[in-house]
């Protein structure tokens, strides 16, 4: 009798315990594909691979800034305290209350581009004690005078601005100056005593001010996904600022770039703009679907999830990764934890009953 009943304890424990093993290789599995699955995303997201860029010369802006500024005679306007130089073309001087801009003629037709700028914000002001920043702009409007960086409130497109003076007095985790990105419609304001950040779409610090080498900004927008990196450390070398895919911009807008300076002042130049056309493979059916909803008004998807994201400010992508990760190494253990309980409560339980 005994001998039976320890025969029979001995099989229903290992069959418990391949049980346990074949759970444990299911969450083995899960875990790696999920990872799979991260690294794969995170790898595709960049397609760099696919892409030829040719410069495209009328959207660009270089020395010797041939014309610039002289009617008829260039791709480029100026405007208001702008002046061309032979190094650079500023937008405004180092003085309190000025406000300039630079304006393609050319409305841009083009689907998928790479604006690369190389710009200079230098000045007397010592820390917090300079203003405002520069903008660089692919809108609708062009030529416009005004407050938000030198151009007008309410513009209907791309905004991405270098802003050097937090007016905002709660700046906690934000140190200026600081990149930020905005996509307009017509009837959204920018807010200037909040540096912008109730329609953000994303930015990042950037000491940008009176360094000895050249600072640079890129903004790219490849099948309305919009990346902006900077290369300001004089290392050659892209860091990353905003990354969001769905940002639906219109064909035929203005490229530009503007500043302004009230009690607070700087220098802020443009040394060249080099905006390159990206050919991005694409397929019938993808054509087709572009052209079929075609975008009229600019907008960004699921702007309200963006803004949720957001509340989680300071959250690098990296530190949402690991958080993911540790809560879902966290819920495995926790079921691994409640297998090997249940598993010794079902064995008492045998044990009681025989
Ligand atoms: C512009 O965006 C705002 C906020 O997202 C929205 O309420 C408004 O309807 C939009 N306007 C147009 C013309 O699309
Ligand atoms: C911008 O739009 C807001 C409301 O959307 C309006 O109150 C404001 O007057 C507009 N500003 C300009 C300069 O048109
Ligand atoms: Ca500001």
């Amino acid at each position: 009798m005994a001998a039976v009943n320890s025969s029979k304890l001995c099989c229903s424990e290992s069959r418990l315990n391949v049980m346990f093993r074949w759970n444990r290789m299911i969450f083995k599995l899960y875990f790696m594909f999920t990872f799979l699955l991260l690294f794969v995303s995170l790898c595709f997201s960049d397609d760099d691979h696919e892409m030829e860029e040719f410069l495209k010369r009328e959207f660009s802006l270089s020395k010797p800034y041939q014309g610039v500024g002289s009617l008829g005679s260039s791709h480029w306007e100026l405007m208001g305290d702008a002046m061309v130089t032979t190094d650079q073309v500023r937008l405004t001087p180092d003085m309190q209350s000025r406000q300039g801009a630079v304006w393609s003629r050319i409305p841009c037709q083009l689907k998928d581009w790479e604006m690369q700028v190389h710009f200079k914000v230098h000045g007397q002001g010592k820390k917090n004690l300079n203003g405002d920043g520069l903008a660089i702009w692919y809108t609708k409007e062009r030529m416009q005078k005004g407050p938000v960086f030198g151009n007008m409130d309410n513009f209907t497109g791309l905004g991405v601005f270098v802003d050097t003076y937090p007016n905002e007095e709660k700046h906690i985790e934000r140190i200026f100056p600081y990149v930020i990105t905005m996509v307009g419609n017509g009837t959204i304001s920018y807010d200037h005593e909040r540096d912008g950040r109730p329609t953000e779409l994303g930015g990042c610090n950037a000491m940008v001010r009176n360094l000895k080498h050249d600072t640079f900004l890129f903004i790219r927008y490849v099948r309305r996904r919009l990346t902006v990196m900077i290369d300001i450390d004089g290392q050659h070398e892209w860091r990353d600022c905003l990354d969001i895919p769905g940002v639906r911009l219109p064909l035929g807008y203005y490229f530009g770039a503007s500043a302004i300076t009230g009690d607070l002042s700087d220098n802020h130049d443009i040394i060249s703009l080099k905006l390159y056309q990206l050919t991005v493979l694409r397929s019938k059916k993808e054509e087709e679907e572009e052209e079929q909803d075609a975008i009229t008004i600019p907008s960004v998807d699921n702007m309200e999830l963006l803004r949720l994201y957001q509340s989680e400010e300071g959250m690098s992508g990296l530190a949402i990764f690991f958080t993911v990760l540790f809560s879902m190494l966290g819920c495995i253990f926790l079921i691994v934890i409640g297998i090997v309980v249940y598993s010794q409560w079902n064995e008492r339980r045998r044990k009681r009953f025989y």
